[in-house]
């Protein structure tokens, strides 16, 4: 069965028991402000076209770009940020791919290595990539020296792209100074994944909340309450008072996505028009809804 109690049928019931993504999702409620953006998604494979990367920790369903526009346009969504997953490590062809398909209704957040060139990032950023994503979690990755990725940083900044971070709460305190060495915009993924049972106003969640306070350049996904949630779908009732505390806090510095397919997710597979209709819990008023869906991400990724 799914979290919301739909039985998981498909292809693949046998195997995992669980869908490459939720078939058939509901049709939202909540009817998206024109010009919104999914700001959190991927496109896998096809892996016989673009391989996944030997050093992957999981291999994700493929996930082709045709099947993500289907799914921005039925949810109300106008364009995506697709994202680059530890799937497919720092070869980032298959988003590439989507971008150039897209038509300037996507951009692209990178992996790259240490020794990638100024041809192969300006190249990206042709293409419509305007950040690079650090992955902290050790399940997914191997870790990279921080002097490495600092100068990363660096490099990409002089491109004026933005650096997406990807971390668990329980890495937080160590991590804290790191990021606040970045001198670029600074996007943290899931909220730095809170752990959820313990309480919005305690005091790690109050870490994350000062990381931000103390630093401007510092912004947030609201999203993913599928893979933080104890309580369950499709409501979601334990997320929403992380999220809905800085989408208050910080309106202008959050954003919000699907996150589909959403890979590597082993208890359920969520409905993404559930998922939509969480968003009006936590940006509660129609100002909110405008500055997280659209202007927000129109200020980090079309500027230009
Ligand atoms: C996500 C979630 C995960 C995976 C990745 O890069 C990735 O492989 O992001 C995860 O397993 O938590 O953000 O889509």
């Amino acid at each position: 069965m799914s979290a919301t109690g739909k039985p998981v049928t498909g292809p693949f019931e046998k195997t995992k028991g669980w869908l490459d993504w939720y078939d058939g999702p509901s049709k939202p409620a909540f009817v998206l402000p024109p010009g919104s953006v999914d700001s959190h998604c991927h496109v896998f494979g096809p892996g016989n076209r673009f391989p996944y990367a030997p050093e992957r920790k999981y291999t994700p369903c493929d996930a082709p770009r045709e099947k993500l526009w289907a799914l921005r346009d039925f949810l109300g969504f106008e364009r995506n940020v697709i994202v680059q997953a530890t799937c497919h490590g720092t070869d980032n062809r298959a988003v590439v791919d989507a971008l150039t398909d897209a038509g300037g209704r996507a951009r692209g957040v990178a992996t790259v290595k240490a020794d990638v060139t100024d041809r192969e990032l300006q190249a990206l950023d042709d293409a419509g990539v305007r950040g690079v994503r650090f992955n902290f979690v050790k399940r997914l990755v191997d870790s990279t020296p921080r002097e490495v990725l600092a100068r990363i940083a660096r490099r990409v900044g002089a491109l004026d792209w933005h650096v997406v971070i990807y971390f668990e709460a329980e890495e937080l305190p160590e991590l804290y100074p790191f990021l606040t060495t970045l001198r670029s915009t600074v996007v943290i993924d899931h909220m730095g994944r809170p752990d959820v049972s313990k309480p919005a106003d305690g005091p790690e969640f109050e870490l994350f909340l000062r990381l931000m306070r103390e630093h401007p350049n510092i912004w947030s996904k609201v999203s993913c309450p599928d893979r933080l949630t104890r309580s369950g779908g499709p409501d979601y009732a334990d997320v929403v008072p992380f999220a809905r505390r800085l989408v208050e806090a910080f309106p202008d510095r959050v954003l919000w996505g699907t996150d589909w397919p959403h890979p590597n997710l082993k208890s359920h597979m969520p409905d993404d028009g559930a998922l939509v209709d969480f968003i009006p819990r936590i940006a509660t008023t129609p100002n909110l809804q405008q500055r997280l869906l659209v202007e927000n991400p129109r200020a980090l990724y079309w500027s230009r």
